[in-house]
């Protein structure tokens, strides 16, 4: 009868009570089975990689059970959530990140040496999920880590790029370009959900009779992909919360080219459906220009259909009316390259829940928030009405129709100004006549958020001064930031160690605000010796990779200094080159004397360019060229090295980062909307060499100038400098390095003709040789700070000390307030 049965969940309590167990027993049993049955190899005979894989599995059980519970919280409790949309998330490895989070290094550190492993070497095994180009996409990465951390219900949404960023191979001091086969080997971080899916729909007509504004219109779409959705489990620090990126795979549809079945042309209707897979197969290498391509489109508008039907999925599982829906529910877009979420949210507001224009548009204008990570009006993004309107006819449609209701509203406002009307429009006469994303996100968005306070002015003040003027309320800027659990307690241990020791706590790894407790010792000669003995353990272990990369031996001795970014001309690495050239140069022509007083360097830089960005690609084989000279010159020994990094990616910054004296930040003033390679250095203590952009402005609130090494003009004095053209006046130095160059003195003089060429004869857009000279004597002074080792430990850990506003816990944390309106949702223990 009914009392005896035992219920089902007692059963399960029974067989499972509660969660999985880290003692080092049970990790032990746990890495075993995972062994046997997972990867499927003799638990008697395995290596580092297929270790690595029970380990990444055994983590990952428990990251599961964390996540479960905290969506079930999530359910429960029905907070605001954050849905934070972006076509980029560079999360790098995800191992050790997670059992630090998790809390359990140490004992899966215990339990793998007992198994004769070293989670050290584990962790080495792991590829890294390179989602993502640069500055935009690694922020992603850290801003989900404090979400996580900070308990906020969120959620992230991309597509599940099949290949990451190119691997950048260097033959013969060229990049080329290697696909990246990181899914190859499986990826034990996601879990497949193959129930989540959601069809996602091109092409094809809009009907014509308008059934009403209230009932929407009728799009019959011609293609169907399959979304199915990736979970990959974000856990928090020192919390519970495990919090979810959702990646979106395309599969072609039961639905898709059912003609060519009918018609008999099976082959060709299997090969249709593969194409499908493509959507979302590749990210595109290009962080800056948009060239309109129908692919990208698609990838864009794949991922923000799937990720909107879940979100309106999950809302009308706990709500009967959309007008709750801007308590519920933030859409972030992170930058433009989601905003077709506008679009597809009115879509399915109007069109298929019959709201009403209105009704959706009230919704429209309450949830949408939009940073922009760009400075320069080229690098908006531009869609051709043409192919916009051939992909998604409904899409376009609804994009002019909000744009008429605006042009005309703006008219009543503004009057019939009809440069500032063409401004503003969305929709852009022109030669290609296009959709002005920004301008869509910025109309549809309660806030629009800078990442820097420069970058804030000058969006302002320049690229969208017409909208300030109209909404200067919409306006805000949160200055970026960086997760330490990445940046020091991942890539740097023994700086972990030692700033916990000093301060007496951890706390600073959740409460960032702890670190500046570093100031007080700041003078003290015992952290000092404890503070160089850090660092040089971090060269060491830069160097050993060095010279196993290249086979070159560099000096512990040097000053490291290094330059790893994207490689752009805006960012100047061919400031740095030309700077290394006049250091070889000044050295080449000293007397014994002299050079006994030279500090010794080693010259780092590493970034990718894009594939099809030539000049950046001139720069880095300039880089190797001049390493060449330098390095096999026995006249200049260990004075001066010149190295490049190849593929440089996250695994790769986290173990340059921590080995760095000082780290170069050189943009031209005024383009660097902020720059977070900077911050990282700046956490590890290392000295920053930097031109007054971006975030550094705020940096130097933080630091004082007199710690850092800064030149070069300013953003006011930009223009000013660009306007006199042939007649600005450069330094003798520099004439006599870029003629270096041009006379072929390091090889491929014709290849390096044009690099010249862009900087002299008033072409030098970005300066270089008007920042020339305060270049130079910003490096003497690093040099001169070098030589006293006390002061300059002194700099390194008020570095430390004042990094803690570069925390992106701070930055998370100023959204959730200020422009997402959510409040933390904590799992219970
Ligand atoms: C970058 C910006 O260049 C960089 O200054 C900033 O720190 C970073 O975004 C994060 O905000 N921009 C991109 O990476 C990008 O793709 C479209 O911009």
């Amino acid at each position: 009868s009914f009392g005896e049965k035992k219920s089902k969940v007692e059963r399960i309590f029974e067989l499972m009570d509660g969660f999985l167990k880290n003692d080092p027993t049970s990790l032990q049993n746990d890495i075993l089975h995972h062994v046997e049955y997972t990867v499927a190899r003799s638990r008697f005979s395995f290596d580092d990689f297929e270790a690595y894989q029970a380990l990444a599995h055994s983590v990952r059980d428990r990251l599961i059970e964390r996540w479960h519970d905290t969506q079930m919280h999530f359910k429960r409790k029905d907070p605001k959530r954050i849905y934070f949309l972006s076509l980029e998330f560079l999360m790098g490895r995800s191992l050790s990140n997670s059992v630090i989070n998790l809390g359990i290094r140490d004992q899966f550190a215990d339990a793998l040496s007992q198994l004769g492993f070293e989670l050290e070497v584990l962790a080495e095994q792991e590829g890294d999920a390179a989602l993502g180009n640069g500055g935009l996409a690694r922020l992603s990465a850290c801003q989900m880590d404090s979400l996580a951390t900070l308990d906020y219900p969120a959620v992230g949404y991309d597509y599940a790029n099949q290949y990451g960023l190119f691997r950048q191979v260097i033959l013969d001091g060229f990049q080329h370009e290697h696909l990246d086969f990181w899914l190859n080997f499986g990826n034990p971080w996601e879990i497949e959900r193959v129930h989540v899916t959601y069809p996602v729909k091109f092409y094809g007509t809009v009907t014509d009779e308008l059934l009403n504004e209230e009932n929407g219109k009728v799009w019959v779409p011609k293609r169907t992909v399959e979304a199915v959705a990736y979970d990959n489990p974000i856990p928090g620090y020192g919390t519970r919360n495990t919090i979810n990126l959702r990646l979106w795979a395309a599969k072609p549809s039961d639905q898709h080219n059912m003609e060519s079945y009918n018609t008999g042309d099976y082959i060709n209707a299997v090969v249709e459906r593969q194409r499908a897979e493509n959507i979302s197969s590749i990210l595109y290498p290009d962080d800056r220009s948009y060239q309109g391509k129908e692919l990208r489109l698609k990838q864009q508008y794949f991922f923000v259909s799937a990720s909107v039907q879940d979100i309106i999925r999950r809302f009308k599982d706990a709500h009967s009316t959309f007008d709750d829906f801007p308590e519920k529910v933030a859409l972030h877009l992170n930058d433009t390259h989601p905003s077709l979420a506008i679009a597809e949210v009115m879509r399915v507001l109007v069109d298929e829940e019959h709201l009403g224009w209105n009704r959706a548009w009230n919704i429209i204008c309450n949830v949408f928030t939009f940073t922009t990570h760009t400075v320069s009006p080229e690098g908006l993004e531009k869609i051709p009405v043409d192919l916009l309107g051939s992909l998604l006819p409904r899409h376009l449609q609804i994009i002019y129709d909000i744009n008429f209701k605006f042009v005309e509203e703006l008219k009543k406002r503004i009057g019939l100004d009809y440069n500032r009307l063409a401004r503003m429009s969305i929709v852009e006469e022109g030669a290609v006549k296009s959709i002005q994303m920004a301008n869509l996100s910025i109309l549809c968005s309660h806030t629009v958020n800078g990442v820097s306070r420069v970058h804030s002015k000058l969006l302002t003040t320049k690229l969208f001064k017409d909208f300030y003027e109209l909404w200067p309320e919409k306006f805000q800027y949160k200055t970026n930031g960086v997760t330490q659990r990445r940046w020091i307690v991942v890539s740097n241990p023994s700086l972990c160690a030692l700033i916990s020791k000093w301060l007496g706590t951890e706390d600073w790894i959740r409460d960032i605000d702890h670190l500046i407790g570093l100031r007080e010792h700041a003078a003290n000669g015992e952290l000092h010796q404890e503070w160089k003995m850090v660092k040089k353990v971090n060269k060491i272990r830069l160097a050993e990779y060095i010279e196993a990369m290249s086979g070159l031996k560099v000096s512990l001795d040097a000053m490291f200094d290094v330059q790893t970014k994207r490689i752009h001309e805006y960012k100047r690495q061919l400031l740095n080159i030309l700077g290394i050239i006049h250091r070889y140069d000044c050295i080449k022509n000293m007397d014994k004397n002299d050079r006994i007083k030279v500090v010794p360097r080693v010259c780092i830089i590493g970034g990718k360019a894009a594939p099809g960005y030539e000049t950046a690609k001139k720069i880095i084989k300039l880089c190797h060229a001049v390493a060449e000279k330098i390095n096999n010159d026995s006249d200049i020994g260990d004075l001066l090295k010149l190295v490049f990094i190849p593929d440089y990616n996250v695994s790769v910054a986290e173990l340059v980062i921590p080995g760095a004296d000082i780290s170069q930040h050189l943009s031209t003033a005024g383009h660097e909307a902020s720059g977070t390679g900077s911050m990282k250095f700046l956490m590890n203590g290392c000295l920053l060499l930097a031109t007054v952009d971006g975030s550094t402005v705020e940096i130097i609130e933080e630091i004082g100038e007199d710690n850092m090494f800064l030149f070069g003009a300013k953003v006011h004095e930009v223009s000013a400098l660009r306007e006199k053209g042939p007649a600005l006046k450069v330094p003798l130095q520099f004439s006599r390095v870029v003629r270096m160059v041009r006379d072929g003195y390091f090889g491929f003089k014709d290849y390096f003709k044009s690099l010249c060429d862009n900087i002299e004869g008033g072409q030098d857009y970005y300066l270089l040789g008007a920042d020339f000279t305060s270049y130079l004597e910003a490096q003497a002074a690093a040099d001169k700070a070098y030589v006293d080792q006390e002061r300059w430990t002194e700099m390194s850990i008020l570095s430390t000390a004042g990094s803690g506003r570069f925390s992106s816990d701070r930055t998370v944390e100023e959204y959730a307030q200020k422009t997402w309106g959510i409040q933390p949702c904590r799992c219970p223990f």
